[in-house]
C-alpha cells in the first residue's frame, strides 16, 4: 500500500463522505487512491470555494468537513475560507499536496512553506515526513478539529511522500473525550446568582449549537423564565417565536435588545464567544455582571470581567442549575419581546420598489419551512438577516460573524444541500460577495442539487458604503456594475429570475424553490433603510 492510500483509507475511518477541492499534479496520487474509495470527491472551480464548502459542512454537522489542494497557489487560495472555518469554530481538515521533500529546501517552482502559513489560521498544522504516521497525523488532524473548540488541521503532504509504500499499515481507532462536568460548588453559586438577580437575561452563542444544548438553553430559560438573546451565529437556538426570545444581538449601534442589557443586573452567556461579537458593545463600562456557562473558560478582556464561570459541558451544567431554582417574575426585559416582534412585521405589507431588505426577509421566512437552511453571504444584508431574519431552529441560519469573508454563502449552500438534501438551502447573497463565488454555480449543476440563490442587488458594497456614511457622511469607491444576472444564470446553464415588483417577489421565489435545480434570482433591494435604521437607532428611546 502507498501512503496516499493509507491516507485515504484513514479519511474513510473518520467517516469523511467528501473532499472538496481541485486536482493538482502534486496530489495525484491521493486523487488516484480516491478513485477506489467510497468517499466522494467534489471538483470546484476554485479552491476558496472547496475551503468554504468544508467550512459549512463542518460547522453544520459537527464532523470536520475537508477540502483539498495541490501546493503553492492551490494552497493559498484555501486560506480566506479556513481562517474563516478556524474563526468561526466550525470544524475543518485541510490537505494539500507539496513538493517532493528532496526539494523544499531551495528555491523551487511553486514551493512555499505552507506549514507556517497555516500555522496562525489552524489549531495544528504539520507536514507529512514519513508514510508511517500518516494514521496518527489524520487522526491528530480530525481530534482536534472537532474538539472544543472547533477549528482546522492541515495536513502539508508532499508528492514523494505519499508515493511511498507503506506496507500494511492500519487508520487508528477513532475516539473521542467526554467533556468534563463543572464542579458542584460552580454549578450552586450560579444558582445563587442568578436567585439573586432582579433582571437577569440569557445570552447565547454558538457554542450551544456546537455542543447541541439549544433544548437544554429553552428548558432553562423556561423554568426559570429569563428572556434570551442570540448572537447572529447562535439564531434559532431559542425559536424566534418563543415567548422568551429577544430575537439576536449583533449590530455596532444601540439596538432594541440593548435596552435589555443596559438595565440588566446579571447577564449569563452561555456558550459565548467574544469573536462572535464583542463584549464592549453591550458592555461598554466593563462594569456589568457576567456568569460564564461554557466548555471553555473566557477569552480575557476588560469588558468581560466575570461574576462566575461554569465550565464544563454546558448541557449538563445547566440541568444542574436549573433543577436548584425557583421560577423567577416577569421583568421589564420581558416587555422589550413584543416591542422587537412588532418590528420584525414592520414592513411584511409594503409595496415600494426597490423591496425594503425587511420585507425581503419577511417575506422569505413565510416560503421556508422550520429546518429549512438561509446561508447568509456578508454584507449589509447580513446585518438585517442577522437583525431579523426568524431562524425556528438552529444552524438553519447560517452567518459567518467570526471571520465574516464574503464569498461563503454559495459555497455554503452546496455544503448544506449536501448535508442535509431533504431540506431546502437558499444563499442570501450580496451582488459583491456573489460574485466572488459565483463559479460554483457550475459544481452545484455538476452536482444535481437544487439551491436558490437571492441575491440583495445594489450594485455596490452596500455595507461600505453604509459605514462611511455613518462615519463621514459621504461615500467612495464602493459603485460596481454587475453582470446580467438572468444571462448569466442562463450561461451556467442555471434558471434566472429578476423581481420586478414587490408583489413578485413571493411567486419568483416560490417557482425557483420548486425548479429542482440552481435557481438565481436578482432582487433590487433599497438600501436607503441602512441609514433609516441607524437614524432610527440614533434616537431609540428605551420602550421600558
Ligand atoms: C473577502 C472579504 N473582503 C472584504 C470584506 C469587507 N466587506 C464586508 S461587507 C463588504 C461589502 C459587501 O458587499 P455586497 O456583497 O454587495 O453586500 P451588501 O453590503 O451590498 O449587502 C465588504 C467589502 C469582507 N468581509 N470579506
Ligand atoms: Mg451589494
Amino acid at each position: 500500500m502507498k501512503a496516499s492510500e493509507l491516507l485515504v483509507k484513514c479519511l474513510e475511518n473518520e467517516g469523511v463522505e467528501y473532499i472538496f477541492g481541485l486536482p493538482g499534479e502534486e496530489n495525484i496520487d491521493v486523487m488516484d487512491a480516491l478513485i477506489d474509495s467510497p468517499i466522494e470527491f467534489v471538483t470546484t472551480k476554485h479552491e476558496q470555494g472547496a475551503a468554504f464548502m468544508a467550512d459549512v459542512y463542518g460547522r453544520l454537522t459537527g464532523r470536520a468537513g475537508v477540502c483539498m489542494s495541490t501546493l503553492g497557489p492551490g494552497a493559498t487560495n484555501l486560506v480566506t475560507g479556513i481562517a474563516d472555518a478556524n474563526m468561526d469554530r466550525a470544524p475543518v481538515v485541510a490537505i494539500a499536496g507539496q513538493g517532493a521533500t528532496t526539494r523544499l529546501h531551495k528555491e523551487s517552482h511553486q514551493i512555499l512553506d505552507l506549514v507556517n502559513l497555516f500555522e496562525p489560521i489552524t489549531k495544528y498544522s504539520t507536514q507529512v515526513l514519513e508514510p508511517e504516521i500518516v494514521p496518527e497525523i489524520v487522526r491528530k488532524a480530525f481530534k482536534t478539529a472537532e474538539n472544543e473548540k472547533p477549528g482546522c488541521s492541515f495536513i502539508d503532504f508532499p508528492e514523494n511522500v505519499a508515493a511511498m509504500e507503506v506496507g500494511e499499515l492500519k487508520p487508528l481507532k477513532k475516539q473521542s473525550a467526554t467533556e468534563p462536568v463543572a464542579p458542584r460548588g460552580k454549578c450552586t453559586s450560579a444558582a445563587r446568582y442568578i436567585q439573586q438577580a432582579s433582571t437577569p437575561v440569557i445570552m447565547v452563542g454558538n457554542g450551544v449549537i456546537r455542543s447541541k444544548a439549544a433544548r437544554e438553553v429553552v428548558k432553562f430559560a423556561e423554568k426559570l423564565n429569563i428572556p434570551v438573546a442570540t448572537t447572529f451565529m447562535a439564531k434559532g437556538v431559542i425559536p424566534s417565536s418563543h415567548r422568551l426570545s429577544l430575537g439576536a444581538i449583533g449590530l455596532k449601534s444601540k439596538d432594541l435588545v440593548s435596552f435589555g442589557f443596559e438595565i440588566a443586573d446579571l447577564i449569563i452567556c452561555i456558550g459565548v464567544d467574544m469573536v462572535e461579537y464583542h463584549p464592549q458593545l453591550w458592555n461598554p463600562n466593563g462594569d456589568k455582571k457576567i456568569l460564564h456557562i461554557d466548555h471553555r473558560p473566557a477569552e480575557v478582556d476588560q469588558n468581560y470581567i466575570l461574576e462566575s464561570g461554569v465550565i464544563g459541558d454546558i448541557d449538563d451544567s445547566l440541568k444542574r442549575i436549573a433543577r436548584k431554582m425557583e421560577t423567577k417574575p416577569d421583568t421589564k426585559i420581558h416587555q422589550l419581546v413584543d416591542v422587537i416582534k412588532q418590528e420584525w412585521a414592520e414592513h411584511k405589507d409594503d409595496t415600494a420598489y426597490p423591496i425594503k431588505p425587511q420585507k425581503i426577509l419577511w417575506d422569505l421566512r413565510q416560503l421556508l419551512d422550520a429546518e429549512d437552511i438561509v446561508i447568509s453571504d456578508v454584507g449589509a444584508h447580513k446585518m438585517w438577516i442577522g437583525r431579523m431574519y426568524q431562524a425556528e431552529a438552529p444552524n438553519t441560519c447560517i452567518i459567518s460573524n467570526g471571520f465574516a469573508a464574503m464569498g461563503i454563502a454559495l459555497p455554503g449552500a452546496i455544503a448544506a444541500k449536501l448535508a442535509y438534501p431533504d431540506r431546502k438551502a437558499v444563499a442570501v447573497c450580496g451582488d459583491g460577495g456573489f460574485m466572488m463565488n459565483n463559479q460554483e454555480i457550475d459544481t452545484a449543476l455538476r452536482l444535481g442539487l437544487d439551491i436558490v440563490i437571492l441575491i440583495f442587488n445594489d450594485s455596490k458594497y452596500g455595507l461600505i458604503e453604509w459605514h462611511q456614511l455613518r462615519h463621514f457622511e459621504r461615500a467612495t469607491k464602493i459603485e460596481f456594475t454587475n453582470p446580467d444576472f438572468v444571462k448569466l444564470a442562463d450561461a451556467f446553464g442555471a434558471k434566472g429570475y429578476r423581481v420586478n415588483s414587490a408583489e413578485d417577489f413571493i411567486p419568483v421565489m416560490q417557482e425557483a424553490l420548486l425548479d429542482g435545480t440552481v435557481s438565481i434570482v436578482d432582487c433590487p433591494v433599497d438600501y436607503a433603510e441602512n441609514m433609516k435604521l441607524t437614524g432610527k437607532l440614533k434616537s431609540l428611546k428605551s420602550p421600558i
